[in-house]
């Protein structure tokens, strides 16, 4: 059985459609043992724990520097005996000692068809672009942000009369399918 723990820092859409697909055996021998937060009132915090989910923000100032800071990270994770990391809406680059220590075993989705769009507002970054095609990426998560192998993508038509929101919207729904199907590839071993 593989355990699961997902970083979040947000509302928690792709942590639910997670939890949904474990919930009803899509992704099977997988326990979603914890969701930790970098941000007190995550509703990925709430989500989680409806669900029976422990529910843990771990406070960046309490911290003297990042290292530290992915110290303790690291702690807990090995307390629910982690074997899969995922980030969902989790918005901090994760340092050297931490993507090492979890080497293969972290997983990112990205709302942009990687290598394009790296880093933040990447729907706004392909309207900005001009680009008529957009998507989303699950990758594992190497040192360099948003630049680890890829894994599975998904692309989505990007419209005219597109806002940042319609478009974030469009490639979310794609996000929910694939993020769930990443998953359980590398549950079953076949990434
Ligand atoms: N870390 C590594 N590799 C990856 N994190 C994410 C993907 C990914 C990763 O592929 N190593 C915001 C952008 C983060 C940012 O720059 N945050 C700063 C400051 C945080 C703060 O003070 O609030 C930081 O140093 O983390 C997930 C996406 C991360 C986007």
């Amino acid at each position: 059985v593989v355990n699961i723990a997902v970083l979040a820092s947000g509302r928690g859409t792709n942590l639910q459609s997670i939890i949904n697909n474990v919930e009803n055996g899509y992704i099977h021998d997988a326990n979603i043992k914890a969701v930790i937060s970098d941000v007190r009132d995550a509703h990925a915090l709430e989500r989680a724990k409806k669900y029976g989910i422990s529910a843990v923000f771990i406070d960046p100032s309490e911290f003297s520097d990042k290292s530290e800071y992915e110290k303790e990270l690291i702690k807990k994770l090995e307390e629910f005996n982690t074997d899969l990391v995922l980030l969902a809406g989790f918005m901090r680059i994760l340092g050297n000692k931490f993507v090492r220590f979890y080497k293969h075993r972290i997983l990112n989705i990205h709302p942009s068809l990687l290598p394009a769009f790296k880093g933040l507002r990447a729907q706004k970054q392909a309207l900005d672009y001009g680009v008529k095609v957009s998507g989303c990426t699950v990758h594992y998560v190497t040192e360099d942000m948003d630049s680890g192998p890829i894994i599975l993508q998904e692309c989505v038509p990007v419209y005219e009369d597109d806002t940042e929101e319609t478009l974030e919207n469009r490639i979310l729904q794609e996000e929910h399918e694939i993020y769930p199907e990443a998953v359980k590839l590398w549950v079953e071993g076949k990434v």
